[in-house]
């Protein structure tokens, strides 16, 4: 059995065994989506959207673009990490004290937010519309208080997603440096930092390959440390007739050099293709920006946004995922 490496047992991770006859690695939730789009007063749809262990239970940031179809961030509490409780209210930052007065507070949006906690708090990045997307950088302690700190990179960037440790003394980061409209291309890189706030030593990852992946790709949760290296789910775009799909995939990046990409998928883990994945604001999009782990179990729950317009759950146990994804590799 592989190990989850620096896990925490979380026996109350939500949970759905295999269906019978399922072959593959990956399964939904039954009774998906968990978030439908109106579950606060002012929202169009909640998708994209991030979840931790907290407390007791679990606590989240979600990505809710309202009636007025602003992209915004909104806080949840949940007791078992299906039923959501969200903040009507948008989330508030303060700049926090590393920042150098109210700049960092200058957000013409925010989107596809994750989180993950690292040290002593919880740090959260999202795609931040500052002259443009780049990746906003915040934290919280409590998820009452939010403080927000520089942007990470220039824009046009997205899919900044932190590691949940430092690497050989720095906080590391992967992103997707992108352009100002809907980017027809993307490789992902990885980015240092001693401080969270002077990211350098810029890398590359990975490039788009063909078919599922083939348009462009970005980091989807907070990579998964195992005992055979980071487990990241990443999406993938291929650009069809009809548009943009939205899929994804796994890849195993070295422990100590994540820049190095030992394994990944070929084939996509999953692709859309239920009823509220392919049908919604932005039809055939599954976007994965949370997993939940239980180390006791090795079990994976994943949180992916479908269609734009609601938030699902995906189940998966790590050893199926890591054998799948070097059975299957394309490196
Ligand atoms: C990307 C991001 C995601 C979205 C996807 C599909 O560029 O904006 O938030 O899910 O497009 O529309």
């Amino acid at each position: 059995m592989a190990k989850i490496l620096n896990g925490a047992s979380l026996p109350n991770i939500p949970w759905q065994d295999k269906p019978a006859g399922c072959a593959a690695p990956i399964w939904r939730y039954d009774k998906n989506p968990i978030i439908p789009r109106d579950l606060i007063p002012s929202s169009n749809s909640i998708f994209n959207s991030a979840a931790v262990p907290f407390k007791e239970g679990y606590a989240g940031v979600f990505r809710c673009d309202d009636k007025a179809r602003s992209m915004n961030i909104h806080c949840g509490f949940s007791k078992d990490g299906y039923n959501w409780d969200l903040d009507d209210d948008v989330v508030i930052f303060e700049s926090a004290d590393s920042s150098d007065g109210k700049e960092v507070l200058n957000s013409q949006y925010k989107y596809d937010p994750r989180v993950v906690f690292i040290e002593d708090r919880y740090y959260i990045t999202w795609c931040n519309g500052y002259h443009g997307p780049t990746i906003g950088v915040g934290y919280t302690y409590d998820f009452k208080t939010f403080y927000a700190m520089e942007n990470a990179f220039l824009p046009f960037n997205r899919n900044g997603v932190l590691f949940p440790r430092k690497i050989n003394g720095k906080y590391v980061m992967l992103s997707r440096p992108s352009d100002n409209g809907h980017t027809p291309f993307g490789d992902i890189f990885i980015s240092q930092s001693p401080d969270m706030i002077h990211w350098g030593e810029h890398r590359h990852v990975m490039s788009p390959l063909g078919g599922w992946q083939s348009t462009k790709i970005g980091a989807g949760p907070i990579p998964i440390e195992t005992d055979e290296g980071w487990l990241l789910f990443y999406h993938g775009v291929l650009t069809s007739c009809n548009g943009y799909v939205y899929s994804f995939g796994a890849a195993i990046l070295d422990l100590e050099k994540p820049w190095i990409v030992k394994y990944r998928t070929h084939p996509y883990l999953m692709c859309p293709q239920r009823d509220y994945e392919c049908v919604g604001d932005v039809p055939n999009v599954v976007f994965p920006c949370a997993a939940l782990t239980d180390a006791d179990t090795n079990r994976i729950t994943i949180y992916y946004g479908a269609a734009d317009t609601v938030t699902g759950l995906a189940f998966c146990k790590l050893d199926d995922i890591l054998d799948y994804v070097r059975l299957n590799s394309a490196v």
